[in-house]
């Protein structure tokens, strides 16, 4: 290897380094949030969307206009949201659903719409980009009458680190 080469190599190595040392983490922080829904069947509470666990889920009863509504907490940059869809039965109660990103609490639809699920296949995941929209909240709602609102599993993927609130670093 002669020196050129031996510097370029070099100055390659040390930019890859520097934009990994930049690179910013994907975070799912669905899990840290609360979540509800408009109305519950059975046992099938809203919580479930949330446990990692891809055959549990959550359940509406049949009513117009069903939501799941994720309370964050605090407002986060969403890159991305995921939807795990039922696998047993029922794949195309998803279609149609419409994923928002917002601040508002009770007017859901004021929050505005990041994606709307065309469908699912039963048991996978799809992943819909929001391109860093800022919410606090994060719904999934299917609009028109006598509908029945799934979903075995969301993920919330915003851009960390955060603030440093979100590190222990400092807590002894
Ligand atoms: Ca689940």
């Amino acid at each position: 290897m002669n020196m050129r080469v031996f510097y370029k190599s070099l100055l390659f190595l040390l930019g890859f380094f520097s934009v990994q040392t930049k690179t910013e983490i994907e975070v799912n922080v669905a899990a840290w949030g609360k979540a509800d829904q408009s109305t519950t069947y059975e046992n099938c509470d809203a919580q479930r969307a949330l446990d990692g666990i891809n055959y549990t889920f959550t359940h509406t009863e049949e009513k117009s206009n069903p939501w799941w509504k994720l309370d964050l907490t605090k407002t986060y940059s969403v890159n991305r949201v995921t939807i795990t869809n039922r696998l047993d039965c029922c794949s195309y109660r998803i279609d149609g659903a419409e994923i928002r990103v917002g601040n508002e609490s009770s007017d859901l639809n004021r929050n505005p719409i990041c994606a709307v699920v065309s469908t699912i296949p039963a048991g996978a995941t799809y992943s819909y980009s929001c391109g860093g929209m800022e919410g606090r909240y994060v719904i999934v709602d299917i609009p028109g009458t006598s509908k029945i609102l799934t979903l075995c599993e969301v993920g919330v993927y915003a851009i960390g680190p955060f603030s440093e609130e979100d590190s222990c670093e400092d807590e002894t």
